[in-house]
Formats: structure tokens, C-alpha cells, sequence
């Protein structure tokens, strides 16, 4: 690390006289517009882009830091072919692009000769120009098992929750005029923080929206809260289900709303009243008193507009699909749907694929997708997706016992499976197994260690890159390249034209520069790519009422009944089950799981301005837990579960739930590989869980997890 101090004198000579790109960070999921100061071939200064409506100029720390990753000395710089076999710590030659690709096309031959085109999976998180490799994957090779978004190892439950019961799969939430916000495990103060709707979040508190947080932890969001309700982990679904049996009962519903816009409201209520959901009931489960839920429950329905929101810190457990399901169903008994100061369903900027590919051309892959295969996610009776991604954490059994088909093949593109899937002992075995297994990275990550070929890719401040912004309303955001590459790295779009030219499908990417393809995508947008250049974004105006011109479930309602989940054999209500690990005698703790502040993911790790700021992960510790097992606030303690133990330093703590541990995710890097920054620092908890799946949703159940806990 050499990071030189420069007086301030000379920071403001050197941003003097830079040329000013408008781009966006990338460095976090939610793209923050930006403005970069460039000079010599340096970037020197950036900060937010003031006129872009979803940030507003700010920034949070890890974007202030970011152009590190320009500089980095640890970045890939060139493509790297394993040179020993799999399932040893990966040894690498550097080889050209054309030989890269000759690999990796001749791979795609033989496994779609041997087991066709379906047993190819493209994965990806952070998923900068993943549409180009997409396009190339999906629509000529013809496989349908692509996963974006590591959906189903993040908000899978919510995506799903949202799908079958409004019929979309990503909503923002209109916090400005809300007046009264119950958030269930969403930190929006914390990982959240550079989403606009914190921002607006922050401003109706100012204007007297009560703001009621729903978590374990005393979260930086709960901190802000009038109210901290501090929920046994996995069991909102009781208390959602109580709140919305009360709400009913006391007729504080809107009986308008719901006869109206809603599919099966009056089942709803004979099923709450069959099973005996009452907030009694709900307290012995999620240890939240009878009267704090029938008096929130009042609150709720009775001070409007208002929110309930969720983002998947309920879904990590078996039972998170019906905890996301009850949470959009309170919102929807009482109106509160698609309506200023209420949940608001998407609404997207018109952008078009880059790559115009003829239909003669496509592929349709023969197999169902995985997911569907593996027996989630579509109603055969409806045809109508529970979940449309892949389950990650059942994607070893695809490789390794070809259940329930053949993979052969695994592209990872900014992701890092054996870091952030569970039981990381079972997704090493799923690399060793695979006949072609290509990382697209920044680093040599974990996961790149146990592939055959690694591409090195362009940062965001290296490529171009059109895509959606995070707002409410629609919304363009151009990313601009603003400095060369890292060495012979490039960018998504270059690599998915190089295999496309091997592949012989260069005729459809044929553009020359990124301003060609981006007039492409952006040709129904009101704005030009050189508008777009000169002001960053292009945003349309805010619109409501998707739930009165009709909804793509079904039914066209607001399915409280899912006719998703009845086609697939399940009850088509929201409903209390337990979860799969419940800790005992011997492994007393659950397991929870929160991000870092200034960290994003395994992504930031070995940035050293950040890891100046927080160089480790740690686990957080109730004090009277922590004084029942001897763990001291600093030191190191030892966490067991039934499969395996790592040591991180403790922080105790009043604000979490007592019987509970939560394990802040990041860090661990360089227990295998990455940059010299990172090596060593922090712990790395996905191999203390076993594979746990969520049964109906497919979706990674980190939380189903117990351990002890001692001090080391
Ligand atoms: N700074 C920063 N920003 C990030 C990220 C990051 O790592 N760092 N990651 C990005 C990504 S990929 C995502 S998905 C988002 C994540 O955004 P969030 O989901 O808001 O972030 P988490 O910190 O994971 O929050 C999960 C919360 O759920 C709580 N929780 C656990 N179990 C339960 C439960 O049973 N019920 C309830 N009600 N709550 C529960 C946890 O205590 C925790 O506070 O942030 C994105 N932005
Ligand atoms: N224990 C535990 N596990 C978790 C979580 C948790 O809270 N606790 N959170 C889960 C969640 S919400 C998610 S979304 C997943 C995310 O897990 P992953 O899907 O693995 O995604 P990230 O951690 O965001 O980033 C992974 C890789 O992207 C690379 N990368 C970053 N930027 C770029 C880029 O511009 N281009 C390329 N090609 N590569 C890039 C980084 O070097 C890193 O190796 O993890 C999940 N795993
Ligand atoms: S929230 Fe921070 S890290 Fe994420 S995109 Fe915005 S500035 Fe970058
Ligand atoms: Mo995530």
C-alpha cells in the first residue's frame, strides 16, 4: 500500500483544469450517478451528480473511495489459464484473448455436443453489460439458465413475494409523503444509505412519518426509528399474519380496496381465522407482545399513506417467502399500493438490448429452465413463475449428481459463489467437477481459483455502460469510460464480441465503438446517447396507479391468493411454518446475518482507504449472552456450528435479540486468494452453514444456522 498524502494546495492544482465525464459508481448494487474529474489519464476528484434525481450529488464512502480500483496493482491484467488440476489451489499462465476465446468456444462445443446447450449457467452480481454475454448465451447458444443479481442468494423471497402477489419484480418505495413506514429487516440506513429513498426516508421523518423498524438488531435504521420492535429471527410471517388478522377483525381494512383490487381477500380472512392467527398466537413465536401487535396493527391501517417494506433480511429462512408474501399483503388490505407515499410498483426507462439479434437466429433451449426443472418457481397450471432465477444453492447438485440435469459449464461474472453461497465446501466441489467453469473478474478472487480460465474485466470507471437507474420514476444512467483499461483487461461487451466472433456469431456484434451499441439500446429512449453523455441520465416523470389500469398477475389483481402458488401445489395463502434448524442444547445460537457500512459484499475488501476505516468483520453478541459464554467486547471468540468453526473478533452489544448472533458479511479474503490488502483480514462465515433451501421459492437460507460460541 503507498497511498501518498497530498496537501490541499495540491489537490486543488491538480483537479483544476480536469475534464469533467459524467458517469456512475458502481461499486455498490445501487449506481449512484457521478461526475469524474479526469487529468493525464488520471482520475483526480469525483463526487455525485447533483441533477440526477436518485442521488442528488451525494455519495457514501465506499463511492468516495472507489477510484482506487483504477490504480489497484492487485487487479487481473491479463487472461489466465489454469495450468494444474481442478480442486487444487489454482495455478495460472498468462495466454492472449484469442486464445482465451478458442478455449472457451471449443469448451461450449463439447458441452452442448454432450449434454446441449441447457447445461451451460451464466451467473452474475454485480452485473455491469451482463446483457452482452447474455444475449450471446441465451439467445444463440440457447441456454436458459441465466442468473442476475445473485437473486436467489439475496432477495429471492422478495422478488418473489412481489411477483406473485403484484406481478413485478423490483419496487421502490415513495417514502417522501409517506406518515407512517414499517420496515421489516430492511436497513435502509445501513447498506441502504445511498439509495434516494433514504434520503426521502429521512424526510418524512422531518415532516412526522413514524417510523417503525422490524429487525433483531438494533440497526443504524432502528436508531433512527420511533419505534425498534426486536423480532425473534424468522418469524415475521407470525406477526404479519397477527397484524393482518386484527387489522380484518377490527374492520380498519379498506373493504372498497380490497373488493375491488384484490384476489381472494375474503378467503384470506376465513384462513386467518382457521388457523387461529391471533396476536397471542404471535407473541409465543416471535416474542413481540399481544398488545405492541394489535396496536401497530391499528397504527398501520390507520395513518396513511403508508409503507410496509421488506428486503431479505426476513427471506434467509424457510419460512421468508411467507414472511414477504404478509408483508405486501398488510400494505395491500389497507390501499396502500402504487400511490404517492405508498410501495411503488416499477417503472422502467425504455432500454433496449444492444445486440438486435434476428429471430431465426435464436435458440430455444429444449430443457426447462433449472429452476422450473428442479420443481420451484412455475405453476404448471398457470404457467406463472413463483421465482425466476436459479437456485444457487442447489446448482452443486446439477454439477455433481446431474440433478435433476446436466451443468457443465459455469460463467461467473462479478460473483464469487464460493464466497457468498453457503456450505462453500460443496459449491469448491462443484468448480472441481465442471468442464469449463470462466470468471469475468477484477481480482483473482476465490471463486476465479477454482476455474479453468479467468477474464480479466474493466472496472466501471474503464467502460461504458447503460442501464437503469434506482429512482422512482424511469430513469437512464450512462456510465462513461473515463481512463484506458487495466492492462489488456476489457469490458463485457468486447469479451461476449470476441467469443461471439469465435463462436461465428460476429455478424450481430458488430459495433466498433460502445457509442454504437449504446444508440442501439437507447433508440426508444426521448433522449440521444450524446444527450446522455452530456448530462448522465435521462429520467421521466413519477406515475401511479398500476393497480387500477391492472397487474400482470394471473388474476390481474393483487393476488392474495396466489394462483401461482395453487398451480404449484401450494396453499395459495400466506401461512405459518417453522423453520428447518432450530438451535438446541448443544448449539444454542441463531444465526443472523447484516452488512457493513463501509463495505460492499466481498467487493471492497481490498480498498485500503476502506479497510483503514473498518479492516475487519465481526460478529455482534448480546451482553448477556456474551457474559453466559465468556466473550469479551474485542476479543476473539471461536463460533461452532454442526459443520464447521472460524474465529472473528466479538462486539457486545445491548441492541440485538438475546439467543441470537448477528455476523457481519465481507471480508475473510485472502484465506485463499485476492489482493495483498485484504489477505487475512476478518473471518469468512458461508462454510458455517449447510445448504438449506427455501422449499417453494428456492432462495439460500443463510440464517438456518446454529452454533456456540466461546472465546478463543
Ligand atoms: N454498505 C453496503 N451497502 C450494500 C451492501 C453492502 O454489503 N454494504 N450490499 C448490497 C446488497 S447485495 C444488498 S442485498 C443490500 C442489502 O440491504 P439490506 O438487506 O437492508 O442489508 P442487511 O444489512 O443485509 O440487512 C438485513 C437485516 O435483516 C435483519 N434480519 C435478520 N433476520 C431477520 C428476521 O428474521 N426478521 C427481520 N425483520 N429482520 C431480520 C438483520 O438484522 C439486518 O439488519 O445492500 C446493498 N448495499
Ligand atoms: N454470509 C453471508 N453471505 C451472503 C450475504 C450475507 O449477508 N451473509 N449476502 C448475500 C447477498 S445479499 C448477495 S447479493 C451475495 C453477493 O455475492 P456475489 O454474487 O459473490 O457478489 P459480490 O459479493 O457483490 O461480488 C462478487 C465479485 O464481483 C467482483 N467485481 C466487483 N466489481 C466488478 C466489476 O465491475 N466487474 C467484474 N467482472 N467483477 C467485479 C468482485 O471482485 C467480487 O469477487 O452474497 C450473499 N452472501
Ligand atoms: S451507494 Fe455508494 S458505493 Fe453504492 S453506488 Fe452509490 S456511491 Fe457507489
Ligand atoms: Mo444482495
Amino acid at each position: 500500500m503507498n497511498i501518498q498524502a497530498q496537501s490541499l494546495t495540491e489537490r486543488i492544482a491538480e483537479i483544476k483544469g480536469a475534464k469533467v465525464l459524467k458517469s456512475f459508481c458502481y461499486t455498490c448494487p445501487w449506481t449512484c450517478p457521478t461526475e469524474v474529474y479526469v487529468r493525464d489519464g488520471k482520475v483526480v476528484y469525483h463526487k455525485g451528480n447533483p441533477d440526477a434525481p436518485n442521488n442528488i450529488g451525494t455519495r457514501c464512502a465506499k463511492g468516495m473511495a472507489s477510484a482506487w480500483v483504477t490504480r489497484d496493482p492487485d487487479r487481473l491484467k491479463y487472461p489466465m489459464l489454469r495450468t494444474n488440476p481442478k480442486g487444487q489451489k489454482g495455478e495460472f499462465k498468462r495466454i492472449s484473448w484469442d486464445e482465451a476465446f478458442k478455449f472457451i468456444a471449443d469448451k461450449l462445443r463439447q458441452i452442448e455436443k454432450e449434454h446441449g446447450p441447457e447445461a451451460v449457467c451464466y451467473l452474475s452480481h454485480h452485473d455491469p453489460n451482463s446483457i452482452f454475454m447474455v444475449q450471446l448465451l441465451a439467445q444463440l447458444y440457447g441456454t436458459p439458465n441465466i442468473s442476475l443479481g445473485h437473486a436467489m442468494g439475496c432477495e429471492g423471497d422478495r422478488r418473489s413475494a412481489c411477483l406473485t402477489t403484484f406481478g413485478s419484480l423490483f419496487p421502490m418505495h415513495d417514502f417522501t409523503g409517506s406518515k407512517y413506514v414499517i420496515l421489516w429487516g430492511m436497513n435502509m440506513l445501513g447498506a441502504n444509505q445511498g439509495l434516494f429513498e433514504s434520503r426521502a426516508l429521512l424526510q418524512a421523518k422531518k415532516n412526522g412519518c413514524k417510523l417503525v423498524v422490524v429487525d433483531p438488531s438494533f440497526t443504524e435504521t432502528a436508531q433512527k426509528a420511533d419505534e425498534w420492535i426486536p423480532i425473534k429471527p424468522g418469524t415475521d410471517a407470525a406477526m404479519g399474519l397477527a397484524m393482518c388478522k386484527h387489522i380484518i377483525d377490527e374492520g380498519l381494512y379498506d373493504q372498497d380496496y380490497v373488493n375491488t383490487y384484490c384476489h381472494g381477500f375474503d378467503g384470506f380472512r376465513d384462513h386467518l381465522a382457521e388457523k387461529g392467527y391471533t396476536p397471542e398466537w404471535a407473541e409465543e413465536i416471535c416474542g413481540i407482545d399481544a398488545g405492541t401487535i394489535r396496536r401497530l396493527a391499528r397504527e398501520f391501517a390507520t395513518t396513511k399513506p403508508s409503507i410496509s417494506a421488506q428486503f431479505k433480511g426476513s427471506g434467509y429462512y424457510t419460512n421468508g417467502n411467507d414472511g414477504g408474501r404478509v408483508c405486501y399483503i398488510l400494505a395491500a388490505i389497507c390501499g396502500q399500493i402504487d400511490k404517492p407515499g405508498t410501495f411503488h410498483l416499477d417503472d422502467w426507462a425504455p432500454i433496449g438490448h444492444p445486440v438486435a439479434i434476428p429471430e431465426e437466429a435464436m435458440r430455444k433451449p429444449e430443457k426447462a429452465p433449472l429452476a422450473h426443472a428442479m420443481g420451484y418457481a412455475l405453476a404448471p397450471l398457470t404457467g406463472y413463475p413463483v421465482v425466476p432465477e436459479i437456485p444457487s444453492s442447489r446448482l452443486p447438485g446439477a454439477v455433481i449428481e446431474d440433478d435433476p440435469y446436466p451443468i457443465r459449464g459455469i460463467f461467473c461474472q462479478a460473483t464469487n459463489p464460493v464466497m457468498s453461497d453457503p456450505n462453500r465446501d460443496r459449491v469448491q466441489a462443484m468448480f472441481a467437477k465442471l468442464d469449463l467453469a470462466v470468471a469475468q473478474e477484477l481480482y483473482m478472487s476465490e471463486t476465479a481459483l477454482e476455474c479453468d480460465i479467468v477474464l480479466p474485466e474493466t472496472s466501471f470507471y474503464e467502460q461504458a455502460e447503460l442501464r437503469q437507474g434506482m429512482w422512482l420514476g424511469p430513469e437512464a444512467i450512462l456510465c462513461q469510460p473515463v481512463v484506458e483499461p487495466v492492462g489488456e483487461a476489457k469490458p463485457a461487451y468486447e469479451i461476449a464480441k470476441g467469443l461471439a466472433q469465435e463462436m461465428g456469431w460476429g455478424e450481430y456484434f458488430s459495433y466498433e465503438t460502445w457509442e454504437d451499441w449504446a444508440a442501439v439500446s437507447a433508440k426508444d429512449l426521448p433522449v440521444s446517447v450524446d444527450d446522455l453523455k452530456e448530462k448522465g441520465f435521462w429520467a421521466g416523470n413519477v406515475s401511479y396507479g398500476r393497480v387500477e389500469a391492472g397487474l400482470g398477475t394471473p388474476s390481474g389483481k393483487i393476488e392474495i391468493y396466489s394462483n401461482a402458488y395453487e398451480g404449484a401445489g401450494h396453499n395459495p395463502y400466506p401461512e405459518w411454518r417453522e423453520r428447518s434448524v432450530i438451535p438446541d442444547d448443544e448449539f444454542p445460537l441463531q444465526v443472523t446475518h447484516s452488512k457493513l457500512s463501509m463495505h460492499c459484499n466481498i467487493v471492497t475488501q481490498n480498498n485500503p482507504f476502506l479497510m483503514e476505516i473498518c479492516p475487519e468483520n465481526w460478529v455482534e453478541i448480546n451482553s448477556v449472552d456474551a457474559t453466559k459464554y465468556g466473550i469479551a467486547d474485542g476479543g476473539k471468540c471461536v463460533i461452532e456450528s454442526p459443520k464447521d468453526n472460524i474465529t472473528m473478533t466479538a462486539k457486545v452489544v445491548e441492541g440485538l435479540v438475546p439467543g441470537c448472533i448477528s455476523i457481519r458479511h465481507g471480508h475473510g479474503f485472502g484465506h485463499w486468494a485476492m489482493g495483498s490488502v485484504a489477505k487475512g483480514k476478518g473471518a469468512h462465515s458461508n462454510n458455517l452453514m449447510d445448504t438449506h433451501t427455501n422449499p417453494i421459492t428456492g432462495t439460500n437460507n443463510y440464517n438456518e444456522c446454529k452454533v456456540r460460541i466461546r472465546a478463543a
